[in-house]
């Protein structure tokens, strides 16, 4: 064994045991190398689940990783939409330097990648899931994936032999297949890495049929913002992810009627729709259709139609994520029932949070909290000493130098994240962590029509530059403006702020190495 190898060794690996060894001249005892669970949803949120957010839904399956382990409260991505997070977990670095900037560029799967180097370590590695990454899947002995976006109802799968397709609820199935690569397909004797990608609870927030009844009665309460006129903000103005002007009546909410046209009706009645069974079909319209007759023969209008939008979007979202929980704890089950628990570190994340009526959207892409936080909680070994709360700045680029130095694999200098290990390892805050954090979106003409911005948030403040089309800047003070109404750039007793944030800014690109800077000098 090298003497880097032995270096990586002996950090991570900890146990006590391990590390009183390390140095001592006396032969270390072997650690045995953690596994890793790594499960990822699509656009779930901090405020649907309630280990952070107990007004709207109970998780107490998604909540029991967090109680058995740590809950970190400042969880962000690097630019929030699907493929690019995807990239950011993959390669440990930011969008312009993994190429995968967008939904609509092809990743590069023949770079630098974290399960690259697991597997080249002796890890056993599988992906399973939602990968939308626009290239086959490289470096997995197995591999499963949702072909795009994949769908609700008896979804077909993309797998190194061909196309295979599948009968039931995705997020059941999803599971079915984590489970069985667990007991069935992997080599036992060997450490893993298993990336299970759920596509819930990505629009059109399909339910299972089990759970169409749930959440019925409930009327959710709207967000104080949910009216807001974005003054001061233009960018925010400009979107196409209103609940009231964009969100779909048939596609989105599921009213299919000869009196309802909507842009995306026959998207639905042909696509998600068209794929229930006879058996899902009879109970998806057993319950749809009085919710129908009911608001066809109700002719709402303006806040009343608005309003009842946003009940009928939280109540779906809700019910898959109900599956979702359920799911999970079927999981945990299994790797408690099978004394994998020891062993194992359990991460549950996001590829990015979204917009339950704040502003008064659905979607994400911004850099506002809603959409730029992601939920992530993980479930850890007693070996490791921390519990509870985790408040430093992490961003998914940490997760990729998170996952080699829990395996004790060297990271590679290229990689742009940080280990999130000594946030994990002892009780204390580590010092010297970062104070600040980059973010960078570039999906523009694109829908929902979000601008391209970078930005930088600190613990207390957040400067954005919307460029492109425009040239616009913003600032929140997060501490007495927590939901990023007032924007206060270019107000009077800024500058100082501003010219620090900017400078921050400045050095934050530079070190990512971002190019855009050559193009909006600071
Ligand atoms: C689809 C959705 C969008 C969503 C993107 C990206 N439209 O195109 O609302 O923003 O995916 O989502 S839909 O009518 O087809 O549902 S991402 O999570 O994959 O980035
Ligand atoms: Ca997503």
């Amino acid at each position: 064994m090298s003497n880097s190898k032995l270096t990586a060794l002996c950090y991570p690996l900890v146990g006590t045991a391990m590390l009183s060894a390390c140095g001592t001249g006396k032969k270390a005892e072997q650690p045995e190398p953690l596994n890793i669970v790594y499960i990822m949803t699509d656009d779930h949120t901090r405020q649907m689940m309630s280990c952070y957010d107990d007004r709207f839904i109970e998780t107490p399956n998604l909540d029991r990783i967090a109680e058995n382990g740590v809950i970190f409260r400042n969880a962000y991505v690097a630019n929030s939409l699907s493929g690019p997070s995807r990239a950011c977990l993959l390669t440990g670095k930011h969008s312009h330097k993994n190429g995968k900037v967008d939904n609509h560029s092809v990743f590069d799967g023949n770079q630098q990648t974290v399960q690259q180097l697991l597997k080249q370590h002796g890890y056993q590695t599988a992906m399973i899931g939602k990968w939308h990454l626009d290239s086959d899947p490289t470096h997995f002995d197995h591999w499963e994936i949702l072909p795009g976006q994949g769908s609700y109802y008896n979804p077909d799968f993309m797998t190194p032999e061909g196309r295979v397709h599948y009968k039931g609820y995705v997020t059941n199935i999803i599971t079915d297949m984590g489970v069985n690569w667990l007991e069935n397909q992997r080599d036992k004797e060997k450490p893993f890495a298993l990336f299970l990608h759920h596509k819930v609870a990505h629009r059109n927030w399909m339910a299972d049929t089990a759970h169409l009844a749930l959440y019925e009665d409930k009327t959710f309460a709207l967000p104080d913002n949910f009216y807001d006129d974005y003054e001061g903000r233009a960018a925010a103005s400009k979107q196409e992810m209103s609940i009231e002007k964009d969100m779909d009546l048939t596609n989105d909410l599921k009213i299919l009627h000869p009196d309802v046209q909507t842009r995306l009706a026959k998207a639905y009645e042909l696509g998600e729709y068209a794929r229930l069974d006879p058996l899902q079909k009879a109970a998806w319209d057993k319950h749809h259709q009085p919710i129908i007759d009911e608001f066809v023969a109700a002719g709402l209008q303006g806040e009343e139609l608005v309003e009842w939008k946003y009940q009928r979007y939280m109540r779906d979202y809700a019910k898959t994520i109900r599956s979702l929980d359920e799911n999970i704890g079927r999981l945990l089950n299994y790797l408690e029932e099978n004394d994998m628990m020891e062993n194992t570190v359990v991460i549950y994340t996001s590829d990015q949070g979204f917009y339950m009526g704040e502003h008064g959207w659905f979607d994400k892409r911004f850099m506002y909290e809603e959409s730029f936080s992601t939920p992530l909680v993980m479930r850890l070994p007693s070996s490791f000493k921390k519990r509870g709360e985790i408040k430093e700045l992490v961003q998914n680029i940490d997760f990729a130098p998170t996952m080699l130095a829990l395996a004790g694999v060297e990271i590679p200098a290229d990689i742009q994240g940080a280990s999130l290990l000594p946030l994990l390892e002892s009780a204390k805050a580590p010092t010297g962590w970062r104070k600040s954090l980059y973010y960078h979106y570039h999906e523009y003409p694109g829908e929902h029509a979000v601008r391209r911005h970078y930005g930088i948030r600190t613990e207390r403040y957040k400067l954005i530059h919307f460029y492109d089309d425009i040239d616009e800047w913003e600032l929140f003070d997060l501490q007495t403006d927590p939901m990023e109404m007032d924007n206060l750039y270019g107000k009077p007793g800024n500058e100082s702020i501003v010219n620090e944030l900017k400078a921050e800014l400045k050095r934050l690109q530079i070190q990512y190495e971002d190019p855009v800077l050559e193009k909006y000098p600071l």
